[in-house]
């Protein structure tokens, strides 16, 4: 029986084969050979090929977001690993299924002079599901076992029991090229079985029973997939069982019943608060873009909360948590629907009052806005034809969102694990890469300066429309409280600026538009959601203070 490193580098190949995981990211590097050798030669793969590591691992998470399967990113050794760690961290905390391979010297060479040489092995701990290092010799056949096995739990592990990244690091020992890694033994695999949760009599009889002694209840969504099962749920919930169900874009769930504007909504309360506050506050899915409900929840006097959410951090956002419940929100509420009492809307009400208050004022204000990013954001919803998917950058794009009514049901994406502005851009053209849907990227220009090597791309998709809101800089920190203060605004928080997009869209030979005002944006609009033949951007330039004042002015307003 021959068997060296690259026997257990055959034995992953093969296992990911049978898995039917085979969407295969490689960055260029020569320690990494033996994974572009074995991966590559079998057709079952489809190898993309990205130079920048931290764009390419951003573009996976994109790919996996949509496919809901793990992708694979695979890199040399060295700072190209440590490249990898933004996206892996965004994966981690937006529960993204990404398979992490990367290339490493045998241990006797590390700390040793060697090039491309850093300390690899749980390199990314912090923030990874599960690391594993295979084993560099296999000399008999409890190695191979033990390669294997190392490979079922890292595979398992980022898929179960919720989907993450998980990393598997590979010692080579040379030659990289020309190996012989052709054996005999078959490779051993074990998988893991996702089961149903239910939930026993007398757990739900409990449930039922806290429920039954709550009064007010609201169930606030977190980001989310689409699920239309769940949907369904939250209708029935709110419709006859008077429970406010708060959602945001990216919890991808709408409905005319739910509060969907939850800053918008808020900011038009005046008076005493004690009436909308729940006695039971239900979460469920991932993190909330709203602050002013944070705000709100950990101040006041809420009585109860459940935190849904299968095996996952029990996050206490609110300082208020009461109880975990750690099955698919899908499974607690058909088996609590059956058993709830049918309640006539009052407190549901109440909040539609409220809501509709707000709606009155937003479009009588919007009515007469001026040019900002307020009104430009207006336009450009109306303007995304139905079936496009939306990525949402981080700052204010993805809070803007939030503000606005959508005819259609769009499908919202968002880095909100971790919020940064690293990888929108890079994310966005992954799922359109993968989900081959139009897809439209709406991005600040400091991320999207950032992340533009997401366009060095050869596999940039024709479907991805890229609009950039150009105010010369991070326009959030003049609405935030605190960074005008300092004496330091322009330079140092907002980075103010006067680059344009036009000569990247041209270095990659991308579509380019540009406005700078209300008739030309209109005009422009329309044109560039036609298809086209490559990506396209539209860089709207908007003003900076103008913008501000704007906002703050809307915000008044909506509370009158
Ligand atoms: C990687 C990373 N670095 C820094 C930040 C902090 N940050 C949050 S928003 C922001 C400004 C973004 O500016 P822009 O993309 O132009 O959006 P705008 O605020 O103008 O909407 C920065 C620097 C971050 N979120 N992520
Ligand atoms: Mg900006």
């Amino acid at each position: 029986m021959m068997l060296n490193d690259k026997t257990g580098l055959g034995h992953l190949t093969e296992i990911l084969i049978q898995r039917g995981i085979t969407e295969l990211i490689i960055s260029p590097g020569s320690r990494n050979a033996p994974i572009v050798t074995e991966f590559c030669k079998r057709s079952e793969f489809n190898c993309l090929t990205i130079v920048d590591e931290r764009s390419a691992a951003f573009f996976a998470l994109g790919m996996a977001q949509q496919l809901r399967k793990p992708v694979v990113i695979a890199c040399t050794s060295g700072s190209a690993a440590l490249n990898y760690a933004p996206a892996i961290a965004e994966a981690y905390y937006q529960q993204v299924p990404l398979l992490v391979l990367t290339a490493d010297r045998p241990a006797e060479w590390i700390d040793q002079g060697d090039g491309q040489t850093i300390r690899q092995k749980d390199v990314y701990a912090n923030y990874i599901k599960k690391s594993v290092q295979l084993p560099q010799s296999l000399k008999y056949q409890n190695d191979l076992s033990y390669s294997n096995r190392l490979i079922s739990e890292a595979l398992n592990a980022c898929v179960y029991p919720t989907p993450g990244p998980v990393h598997i690091n590979l010692p080579f020992t040379e030659p990289l090229y020309g190996f012989d890694s052709a054996t005999s033994v078959r490779p051993k695999d074990f998988t893991i079985t996702q089961a149903t949760n239910f939930l026993t009599e007398e757990v739900l009889d409990a449930l039922i029973n806290e429920w039954n002694q709550s009064g007010n209840k609201l169930i606030l969504a977190g980001q989310m997939h689409p699920n239309s099962e769940l949907e369904k749920q939250l209708i029935q919930l709110s419709e006859k069982h008077d429970v406010v169900v708060m959602s945001e874009t990216t919890s991808n769930v709408s409905h005319e019943s739910f509060i969907m504007h939850i800053d918008r909504t808020l900011s038009a309360m005046s008076g005493k608060k004690t009436p909308y506050i729940p006695d039971l506050l239900i979460t469920i899915g991932g993190t909330i873009v709203s602050k002013r409900i944070k705000a709100e929840f950990r101040q006041a006097g809420i009585k109860k909360h459940w935190h849904v959410d299968v095996g996952a951090l029990p996050m206490d956002t609110f300082q208020k948590l009461s109880r975990v419940i750690p099955i698919l929100s899908t499974d607690l509420f058909s088996q609590m629907l059956p058993m709830l009492p049918r309640q006539n809307a009052r407190f549901t009400s109440l909040w539609h009052a409220l809501d509709a208050k707000a709606k009155t004022n937003h479009k009588k204000f919007l009515q007469n806005c001026a040019y900002s990013d307020l009104k430009i954001l207006e336009q450009v919803f109306i303007h995304i034809p139905p079936g496009y998917d939306i990525q949402l950058g981080n700052s204010t794009p993805v809070r803007y969102a939030q503000l606005f009514d959508f005819k259609e049901s769009f499908r919202f994406d968002s880095n909100r694990g971790t919020s940064g502005i690293d990888g929108s851009l890079s994310t966005a053209a992954g799922a359109a890469f993968a989900s081959n849907r139009p897809t439209v990227m709406l991005t600040g220009d400091l991320g999207f300066f950032y992340d533009s090597n997401a366009l060095w791309n050869k596999h940039l998709p024709s479907k991805l429309k890229i609009i950039i809101i150009n105010n010369e800089g991070g326009n959030i920190f003049r609405f935030i409280e605190g960074p005008d203060s300092t004496g330091f605004m322009d330079d140092y928080f907002e980075a103010r600026h006067r680059t344009s997009a036009k000569h990247i869209a041209l270095a990659y030979d991308i579509d380019y538009m540009e406005v700078s005002d209300m008739e030309g944006l209109n005009k422009q609009l329309t044109l560039f959601f036609r298809p086209s033949e490559k990506a396209a951007i539209l860089e709207i330039n908007s003003p900076a203070e103008e913008n501000a004042k704007v906002l703050r002015n809307y915000f008044k307003v909506l509370g009158q």
